[in-house]
């Protein structure tokens, strides 16, 4: 395709509505112009731009109001000419976006067609225990589970993705992960922000591709002590993405939805990143920064702003080299690499550029460290390829930590080794304190409210912590899945 051909195609998506025998369930397949986006099987050849890259896909929509969410495998090309064989939902990569509003009922059936058991959870939303996609309630091939709560959560960029245990490393990496939007427009409404067809939302991922250019997952030796990273992107599941932009302000989505390698966003063209939410919705005004760091399963909202850019400039978002601290261990794929990660063609004119906000919503309340009644330590750590929380590799019905419902505490993170850790707590979201024994400073996309928090080599990260919403078995892990699968993960039981 040619590079001055408008964005229109985030404004053509369809959706399909089937009555399935099953009664009243709805699915929806995505018809936008790009790759992966297309509804049947693996066929579908990415558009290419003059110089040979791939038009960034865009997942399809759907509305979780008794939809379907069907997992089963299925082939895509990546972008090279090779079809590779994944896990998709609803045959689309990324997974669908799901999109709601704050107050309403999420309902949707996850169908098992993939040959292991699975489960998925909502990354970042406050569901009851039995919805939450905690392992124990993994269904088998064949079966499926019903979802149905509440979303009270902020406006915000959540995620979901397989939360089977020993596998979710694996079924992430093979395509099962998608984005879930909560939107409120008592609180966007009057910010200004960017209309939905200058929305992006962005899965961004490492990838290792074997000599067939399938991409390979085998983690062992050093990759199951760093975790398993790949040098190539993809974004949005394709290699080598472009995308059309005009000289305007651009809201960008954008979840790290690696297994382990960190993204230290930044722009080619030297310009800023402005950053206006992270993963508990709006921070407390909008920050101008030169990069934005994202771990595994963070979430950050940019503003890209295009106003200044000339017409045919090409601007790459990449992730930009950074000295990993405890960078002893001699891997493959170093975290700290650079990146390029999407690149935007800018071409076209507009009569509405957009503007960037200068103020964003109050934040909640967030925990007081003053109100706290008691601190617990989690310590981080490895032996023997193994992974674990406190000593102890986690055991489905063990019960590891018990939290009163209500309590404001003072967690600290503690990580002795080489390998980075972000922390994930299911079920609230809390407020990071104070960083000591690395930067010491508690950058920006920390700052507001969190639900994954990276702890880096020879780090303490004190969070605190408080559970208003929901009483029952949750999970504090690794968001490092090579971790988490191998046992960096506790049951918190909050009654
Ligand atoms: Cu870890």
């Amino acid at each position: 395709m040619s590079e001055s051909t408008p964005p229109r195609f985030w404004s053509r998506r369809t959706f399909v509505a089937r009555s399935l025998a099953a009664g009243a369930a709805v699915t929806a397949v995505g018809l936008g112009a790009g790759p992966g986006c297309r509804a049947g099987t693996g066929s579908a050849a990415p558009r290419l731009a003059s110089d040979g890259r791939n038009l960034l896909p865009m997942a399809p929509e759907l509305r979780p109001r008794d939809a379907l969410l069907r997992a089963a495998p299925g082939m895509r090309d990546l972008g090279r000419g090779v079809q590779a064989p994944l896990l998709l939902v609803n045959d689309a990569l990324p997974s669908p976006l799901l999109r709601i509003q704050r107050g309403e009922t999420f309902s949707a059936r996850m169908e098992n067609g993939i040959e292991d058991p699975l489960i998925l959870h909502w990354h970042g939303l406050t569901a009851p225990e039995d919805m939450d996609g905690h392992p124990r309630f993994a269904v088998p091939t064949g079966a499926h589970y019903d979802y149905r709560f509440e979303v009270n959560d902020r406006a915000g960029t959540y995620w979901y993705h397989s939360h089977t245990h020993h596998m979710t490393g694996r079924h992430t990496y093979r395509g099962i992960a998608g984005l879930l939007i909560v939107e409120d427009p008592a609180e966007e409404a009057s910010l200004g922000l960017p209309p939905r067809e200058r929305e992006l939302p962005l899965v961004l991922q490492d990838r290792r591709l074997g000599e067939d250019g399938v991409p390979v997952y085998e983690p062992m030796g050093p990759s199951m002590m760093n975790g398993f990273m790949g040098p190539e992107a993809l974004a949005n599941g394709i290699l080598d993405a472009f995308t059309p932009v005009e000289p305007a302000v651009y809201r960008a989505r954008i979840l790290n939805g690696s297994n382990a390698r960190i993204f230290r966003l930044g722009r080619s063209d030297g310009r800023p990143l402005v950053l206006i939410a992270n993963d508990g919705g709006f921070l407390d005004r909008p920050y101008t920064l030169p990069y934005v760091d994202v771990a595994p399963a963070e979430r950050v909202e940019l503003l890209l702003d295009f106003r200044e850019a000339a017409d045919g400039e090409r601007v790459m978002l990449q992730s930009l080299e950074f000295e990993f601290p405890g960078g002893m261990m001699a891997v493959a794929y170093q975290q700290g690499r650079p990146l390029d990660l999407l690149e935007f063609h800018v071409s076209g004119r507009t009569s509405d550029p957009g503007t960037i906000p200068t103020s964003l919503p109050t934040l909640p309340e967030l925990p007081d460290p003053a109100r706290s009644v008691r601190e617990r330590r989690f310590e981080f750590n490895s032996r023997m390829m193994m992974h674990n929380i406190n000593g102890e590799e986690f055991e489905m019905d063990r019960i590891d930590t018990e939290v009163p419902f209500g309590d404001t505490e003072i967690w600290t993170f503690v990580n002795d080794a080489n390998y980075p850790h972000p922390v994930h707590l299911h079920a609230t979201h809390f407020r990071v304190l104070e960083r000591i024994g690395g930067r010491a400073e508690i950058y920006p996309w920390e700052t507001g409210r969190k639900d994954t928090v990276l702890v880096l080599p020879g780090e303490r990260v004190r969070v605190a912590v408080r559970f208003t919403d929901e009483r029952g078995l949750f999970l504090l892990h690794c968001h490092n899945l090579e971790h988490e699968d191998h046992g960096m993960m506790q049951n918190i039981l909050v009654v």
